[in-house]
């Protein structure tokens, strides 16, 4: 529960930030670095995952240099590969609601599930909904995209998340999407929901975090901006956009 906890207590104090790290970027050396930068900047936490590209050796020296470099927490952010992080500080369980495939909802779970009980790995339980573009992570999740325009469907999912009892709804428009979630369906989602809201996907500049987080978002994902140049000044500006 440490890392929940922690999360609680940054969610009393404001907008939580998360830069998410994919291994398959950048050399594990580069990715601590970015880890360095960003807990310099101000994130609050690091997720460690990628949609494709992403092998075990990489991702376990990946998670290794970031962990060594960065002292604040650190998770694993399963997107779909066969590759697995087990010692980082957790791992975030999430279920894919609006996938096709039971595979993605609760079946590479139900096999995870006693590994993570047996090493006492801390999970956060997540309903993750994959709003359209939906990118890398919609096709292989096989997800059934939420339109953008479709709020109702989002809040239907979201409302399940809440219902079956999972500790965070995500919505993600994909990694590297040209545009965040809309703001109209993080704002009709939030106000349905009791749960914390993370966004994710398309998050480039400040103008977009703010966007995101006026709009409701308790905890904004950004990945691809640390893999621009310039990226420490872009983030240092998106992360004064969530905390003033
Ligand atoms: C995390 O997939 C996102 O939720 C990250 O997306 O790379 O577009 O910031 P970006």
């Amino acid at each position: 529960m440490k890392i929940k906890a922690y999360l609680e207590q940054k969610l009393r104090e404001g907008a939580v930030h998360v830069t998410l790290i994919d291994p398959a970027r950048q050399a594990p050396e580069a990715a601590g670095r970015l880890a360095e930068t960003a807990q310099e900047v101000g994130s609050d936490l690091i997720f460690v995952g990628g949609s494709s590209g992403v092998n075990q050796s990489t991702l376990t020296e990946t998670a290794a240099v970031v962990k060594q470099r960065a002292s604040i927490p650190v998770l694993f952010f399963p997107t779909g590969s066969d590759s697995i992080s087990l010692n980082l500080d957790a791992f975030l369980f999430l279920s894919l609601l609006n996938s096709r495939n039971s595979r993605f909802i609760s079946g590479t779970q139900s096999k995870i599930a006693p590994v993570l009980k047996r090493l006492g790995v801390e999970s956060l339980s997540i309903g993750f909904i994959l709003v359209e573009p939906g990118m890398k992570l919609g096709e292989i999740g096989e997800a059934e995209l939420v339109a953008r325009d479709n709020f109702w469907q989002a809040i239907g999912y979201a409302l399940t998340a809440q219902y079956m009892g999972m500790s965070y709804v995500y919505l993600e428009a994909g990694n590297g999407a040209a545009q965040p979630v809309p703001a109209g369906m993080i704002r009709a989602v939030k106000r349905e929901i009791d749960i914390p809201l993370i966004v994710g996907g398309g998050i480039r500049t400040a103008i977009d975090a703010r966007r995101v987080r006026q709009a409701g978002a308790d905890i904004v994902v950004t990945g691809t901006v640390i893999e621009t140049a310039g990226y420490r000044e872009r983030l240092r500006s998106i992360l004064s956009a969530l905390k003033d």
